[in-house]
């Protein structure tokens, strides 16, 4: 595959059906896939009853046509053509399971993982720098913090994965031409907890307009907007992992991100740096819960 520089490369190099394609493979191998038949009968019964009897109260409520049923068939038959369930399911409900799921975690809040991530990224050492092309797009960004338990003691031995899209909203592993771990990394904390990572701000990121999520959004007139935003997945032996995402304050996405996934205390506010680096620096601190512990 041609591997081309950030400024080569254009909108349509990547497509749904590719990223979509990849994601639906990736969450096929992945340990999330716990095998059919470890949820019980009664759970089973239970959601999937409730969920074709909401269903079915719509179709009574909105007295929907043979038409509307129709359309509903097609499309959704393109949601897995286009590999695009992991995209669906992440943009419109991962939120709520979130949500539903970390109500009893203490320590810094997390946000929904999404359909992109990638296990076994490259291990940098503190201070990291992301893999990126000579000709990069953007703004320098040196993001760092510290580590601490509830009690406010320094972790040891904590790593952050992060992973987030070019300048032109592309994914590495997920769209052609890009370098394999571009913007992809496992930065290993220091002794005391704290981590430093260099990378380039992310630009706002419209989820793929052209497979059947994108025929939706503009079916309903909605918009295919998610604000800028780095993935994060942090973790040290001994505590709960906090899979989240970091945005940018100002970003005129954050209230209306189409994936439901901003909250306020996610933000990331860098500042030109003053140590006569280029760009600017962001410091986001990290407290994460012991294994077992609840709030
Ligand atoms: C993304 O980059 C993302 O973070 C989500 C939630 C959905 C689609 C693409
Ligand atoms: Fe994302």
């Amino acid at each position: 595959m041609m591997q081309t520089t950030s400024e080569t490369r254009t909108e349509d190099e990547g497509t749904a059906v590719e990223a979509g394609t990849k994601a639906t493979e990736r969450f096929a191998q992945s340990v999330k896939r716990s095998a059919p038949g470890t949820a019980s009968k009664e759970r089973v019964s239970l959601l999937a009853g409730e969920m074709i009897k909401a269903a079915n109260d719509l179709v009574h409520k909105h007295q929907v046509t043979y038409d509307e049923y129709n359309a509903l068939k097609a499309w959704l038959i393109k949601v897995g053509t286009d590999g695009e369930w992991p995209l669906f399911l992440d943009v419109w409900l991962e939120h709520s399971v979130e949500e539903v799921n970390s109500v009893d975690r203490p320590g810094t809040v997390g946000a929904i993982e999404g359909p992109f991530y990638v296990p076994n990224s490259p291990v940098l050492q503190t201070p990291g720098t992301l893999e990126m092309r000579e000709d990069e797009q953007g703004t320098p960004l040196q993001f760092k913090g510290h580590f601490t338990n509830t009690d406010g003691e320094p972790i040891r031995n904590a790593q952050v994965e992060i992973w987030h899209a070019d300048a032109a909203g592309f994914y590495s592993q997920y769209a052609p031409g890009l370098p394999e771990w571009l913007f992809r990394g496992t930065v290993m904390a220091d002794e005391t907890g704290y981590f430093e990572i260099a990378t380039m701000r992310p630009a706002p990121y419209q989820i793929p307009t052209d497979g059947a999520c994108g025929e939706l959004i503009a079916a309903a007139g909605w918009h295919a907007w998610r604000p800028a935003h780095i993935h994060l997945r942090v973790s040290a032996p001994g505590y709960q992992p906090v899979i989240q995402q970091l945005y940018f304050p100002g970003d005129p996405h954050n209230e209306d991100d189409i994936a439901s996934a901003v909250k306020p205390e996610l933000m990331l506010d860098p500042q030109p740096r003053t140590d006569g680096g280029v760009g600017e620096e962001g410091v986001y601190n990290y407290v994460l819960a012991k294994e077992g512990q609840t709030k």
